[in-house]
């Protein structure tokens, strides 16, 4: 089968978790391509089962494009104008199974359990009509249903073709790529089938393959599909930023019995597992904050960085209907756009190639490292400010700290000497040579 495009260069995906097209089509061109992310993903686009609820997305009734975030002119004009900020798009897709309920859904189809009309109908559906219930079976978790959900048949001639032709149509409208959504639950060499019959043999492909010890179905078996998501990244950064020592993270990655680091996609957290207490979230303040900037500097994987929305109710969809008036208001928390979070996107890049270099840490939560000669970093996650002289491999001259838009001078020797806040970081790179007088960072380089 073909292989998924690497991420490329500019390998981070801001994901815009039920924020609606027009909405994501404006902060393309407003933040997302000036600070140099290289993707956006957006929620599922095709038509679910009725609710407010953010989780009807995950419950398909057609794979026509109709939904509270737009329909198929908005989802298309999305794509272009993301395109137009340099920004590629990643589709979020629901193909293991379909809704587990009856009704008419969000595009006007009616449905009921394991029939779909004009889509599936129950000759499509796994035989195994009851709840996975055996982690430890490969069958079982493949074949069963997830929380009742009814299982697609993935090993048929017209699930696959419909399934393709699903993914051809968003390609069609300029996709560049997609999260599988449930992907453990759909055999490799089905979803390497499926996969063949896209138009564009290099479309990304981002799985979400749960890893856990004692399964039978493990993450590393779809390398050849697509970028697993590396789930241990994110409980690891839990731990460690969460009470173990930044210190340990010296050696972070493929030594920690990850995937190898050009097939992993990695996030700090995401929409089930902000809701789940899984990972860190926005709730953990400057905690999530540091890890998230940690993320984004350290060389392995490919990086998401979820936006989504504050939430008391776990069930709650996004608010306003998805519809982003302005950052911060209505409870969207635009985590991709925070100052500590959307430099480090055009630092990473900056630093794109580049090993790590000149690590330091004091042996507890006090950590710095560069990136080559282009890049440098400390994380101060204690609870006392840090004064130190720092040793880059940085090129002599003026700097701009991104993160606090502050001047930094490196000398002849590659030392700079400055104090980080409690809780803060310190982030320097050679695309940011000066701060505007008012403190902001210079324009990205585009
Ligand atoms: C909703 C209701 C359910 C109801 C169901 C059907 O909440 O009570 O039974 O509808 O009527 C999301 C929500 C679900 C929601 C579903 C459909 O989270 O609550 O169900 O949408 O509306 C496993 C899978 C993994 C999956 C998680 C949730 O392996 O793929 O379960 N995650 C994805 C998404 C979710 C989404 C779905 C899949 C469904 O990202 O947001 O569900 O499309 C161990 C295992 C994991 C397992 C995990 C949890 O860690 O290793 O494999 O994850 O336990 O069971
Ligand atoms: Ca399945």
């Amino acid at each position: 089968p073909a292989q998924a495009a690497p991420p490329g260069e500019k390998d981070v995906t801001a994901v815009m978790f039920e924020w609606n097209f027009a909405s994501v089509a404006k902060e393309c061109t407003d933040t997302l391509g000036p600070a140099g992310y290289g993707y956006v993903q957006v929620s599922p686009p095709n038509e679910r089962v009725q609710g407010s609820q953010w989780w009807t997305a995950y419950q398909p009734v057609s794979y026509k494009i109709a939904t509270r975030l737009g329909d198929r002119a908005a989802f298309k004009n999305m794509i272009d104008t993301c395109h137009a900020a340099g920004v590629k798009v990643v589709v979020d897709t629901v193909i293991n199974h379909m809704a587990n309920s009856s009704g008419t859904g969000t595009g006007g189809s009616t449905y009921s359990k394991y029939d779909y009309p004009g889509t599936y109908s129950g000759a499509d559906m796994d035989d195994c009509r009851t709840d996975i219930s055996n982690y430890a079976d490969r069958w079982n978790v493949q074949h069963c249903e997830m929380s009742g959900l009814p299982d697609l048949d993935t090993g048929e001639e017209h699930v696959r073709k419909t399934i393709a032709g699903y993914l051809n149509d968003l390609l069609s409208l300029g996709a560049d790529g997609f999260r599988v959504d449930a992907a453990k639950h759909i055999a490799v060499e089905d979803l390497a089938n499926i996969r063949s019959r896209l138009t564009d043999p290099n479309a990304y492909m981002k799985l979400e393959t749960i890893g856990a010890p004692g399964e039978a179905v493990q993450p590393g078996e779809y390398t050849g599909v697509g970028d697993p998501q590396e789930f241990s990244y994110a409980y690891d950064l839990k731990r460690i930023f969460g009470g173990d020592k930044l210190a340990s993270l010296k050696n972070f990655g493929e030594a920690w019995g990850y995937l190898p680091s050009g097939k992993a996609s990695v996030f700090v957290t995401n929409h089930d597992t902000e809701r789940g207490g899984g990972t860190l979230t926005y709730k953990d303040g400057a905690t999530y904050t540091l890890a998230q900037i940690f993320s984004l500097a350290w060389p392995y994987g490919a990086p998401d960085v979820h936006s989504g929305y504050e939430f008391g109710d776990k069930d709650a969809g996004g608010p306003a209907g998805g519809k982003v008036t302005a950052c911060d208001t209505d409870g969207w928390k635009c985590q991709h756009a925070w100052r500590e979070i959307a430099s480090m996107v055009a630092w990473r890049n900056t630093a794109h190639g580049e090993a790590v270099t000149n690590w330091w840490d004091n042996g507890n939560n006090q950590i710095a490292f560069g990136r080559g000669d282009r890049a440098y970093v400390a994380i101060n996650h204690e609870g006392s400010s840090l004064t130190r002289t720092f040793q880059t491999s940085l090129p002599a001259g003026d700097y701009c700290d991104v993160q606090t838009g502050k001047g930094v001078t490196v000398n002849s020797a590659g030392q700079f000497t400055a104090t980080i806040a409690a809780n803060a970081a310190l982030a320097l790179h050679t695309g940011a040579k000066t701060c505007g007088a008012d403190g902001t960072d210079p324009a990205p380089a585009t």
